[in-house]
């Protein structure tokens, strides 16, 4: 059998409980077969010259976790410049935030060939390699020039933007002709996948060979949608825990004569968050009857503070949040609580379940997984109702919610309000569907159905 290498811009020990779904699912794939690991330490070596990582190997159970240091040319340029100032922006729509500088392209080219000599003599014949997201997109180009003919996937954890918008990067060709040197491209969603083939049939005359694959630039690619998912299982146990349910009953004590509306994100620009406290100020506004009552809780975790977009963001949302509580707060009653901070994971679940309503609102997202973590802490006898952005990849699997346009005030309040006012039958019917969908779709349907699919891609 294959050892599977998984590649991803940071990587995480598989036996730490505290690593997360996605951590999990890797790591459990990793474990059937032995495999390795390799990404970024998280380290800044402060000398070393630019593009040579120091590396350090170790083992995990089963599992061999490689990781190298990068030096801070490298950090600023790779990380902070090409990948989070330039793609994140773009493939999530905001051509306005975008910093195209020079430097940047030049740092994230040098990493990936770093990466690609450092991984290189880690690799057995007969490896497949799945790699991870934005980071890494030409890693696999790298490899091949490098002689590597091994099975290479990838997959993409953000949105694929559409062409017209793909097109502002500067290095947009050579962006999408690095996809073409992976037997697999992994997506999203099918949104996702018909921006890349438009884009391949309009810029590289694309030819379809079958439903999956398509043909250009001189390659051939298998691309599909994989909506990734969450541990079900995991989460619904995390839920039933003593600390969840403590959390739960505690916010349930504390607000109990109020409706509680639930937001977690990582703080972030694409997540939609000052978008939603303009629909709740607008809620308060047209529904009165909420007053004194619907209570806003925004647990948004720091997140690149570094980057000067995050900066005005936050900015942005405690003056959203401090007007709404001035215009309309009583001295019993705080409409918004904004709290810019991680929460401990155990306590995700017990959050979301005492939350009327999940509010996730992003202007647009990959995935997003708190909508189905949301949706998992119900109580199915009485569970709250999901509002879900359109723009979410989630909003093509999760029909049952209500879908919004988080740059309308005024319709994400009339949602709101439907949210809020939604009779028990049907909260228990929506909660159904939505559960028995993101069960069937978990994450390890997700690994598998991707692993699978590279397998068959390259037959
Ligand atoms: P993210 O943008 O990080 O992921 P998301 O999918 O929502 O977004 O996952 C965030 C995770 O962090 C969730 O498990 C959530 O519970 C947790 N989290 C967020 N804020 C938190 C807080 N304040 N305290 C504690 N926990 C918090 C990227 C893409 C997504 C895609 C995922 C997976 O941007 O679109 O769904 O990868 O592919």
């Amino acid at each position: 059998m294959s050892r599977l290498v998984v590649i991803s811009n940071r990587i995480a020990d598989p036996r730490k409980p505290a690593a997360g779904g996605l951590a999990v699912a890797l790591g459990d794939a990793l474990n059937k077969t032995g495999g390795l690991w390799f990404g970024w330490s998280g380290n800044i070596a402060e000398e070393g010259s630019p593009g040579e990582g120091e590396m350090h190997v170790r083992q995990a159970g089963t599992v061999t976790l490689a990781t190298v240091n990068l030096c801070r040319e490298d950090h600023d340029t790779y990380y902070h410049g090409y990948s989070n100032s330039v793609l994140w922006p773009v493939f999530h729509y905001r051509l306005d935030l975008a910093d195209f500088n020079a430097r940047y392209i030049a740092g994230y080219r040098r990493v990936n060939q770093m990466f690609a000599r450092k991984l290189l003599p880690l690799l057995r014949d007969d490896d497949i390699l799945w790699i991870h997201d934005y980071h890494l997109i030409p890693l696999a180009a790298e490899l091949r020039t490098m002689g590597c003919r091994q099975r290479m996937g990838f997959f993409l954890h953000i949105p694929m933007p559409p062409p017209l918008i793909m097109a502002a990067i500067p290095q947009h060709e050579w962006l999408m002709r690095s996809f073409m040197a992976y037997d697999l491209v992994g997506l999203q969603s099918e949104a996702d996948v018909s921006h890349f083939k438009r884009y391949v049939r309009n810029e590289g005359s694309a030819e379809e060979v079958d439903s999956t694959r398509v043909r250009a630039f001189g390659a051939t690619v298998a691309v599909k949608a994989f909506p990734i998912g969450i541990d079900v299982d995991e989460f619904s146990r995390l839920t039933l825990a003593p600390e969840a349910m403590e959390t739960c009953q505690g916010m349930r004590e504390e607000y109990s004569r109020r409706r509680l509306l639930m937001g977690i994100d990582r703080l972030d620009y694409s997540k939609g968050i000052p978008h939603r406290v303009r629909a709740f100020r607008e809620l308060l506004d047209r529904y009165p009857e909420n007053r004194g009552s619907a209570t806003l809780i925004m647990i948004a975790s720091p997140s690149r503070d570094d980057v000067n977009a995050y900066g005005d963001l936050r900015q942005e949302l405690e003056g959203l949040c401090g007007s709404v509580n001035g215009d309309y707060g009583e001295l019993d009653w705080m409409p918004v609580r904004y709290i810019h901070r991680m929460v401990a994971r155990k306590r995700v679940p017990g959050l979301c379940r005492a939350a009327a309503v999940g509010l996730v609102t992003p202007l647009r997202d990959g995935m997003n997984l708190v909508a189905k973590e949301y949706v998992v802490a119900q109580d199915p006898e009485d569970p709250g109702v999901l509002v879900l952005s359109r723009f979410a990849g989630a909003a093509e699997q999760l029909k049952e919610a209500l879908l919004v346009n988080p740059y309308d005030p005024e319709g994400m309040a009339n949602c709101i309000q439907q949210a809020l006012q939604m009779p028990l039958e049907e909260r228990q019917q929506r909660h159904q569907k939505l559960m028995a969908r993101i069960r069937e779709f978990d994450v390890h349907w997700w690994r598998k159905a991707f692993l699978q699919a590279l397998n068959e891609a390259s037959a």
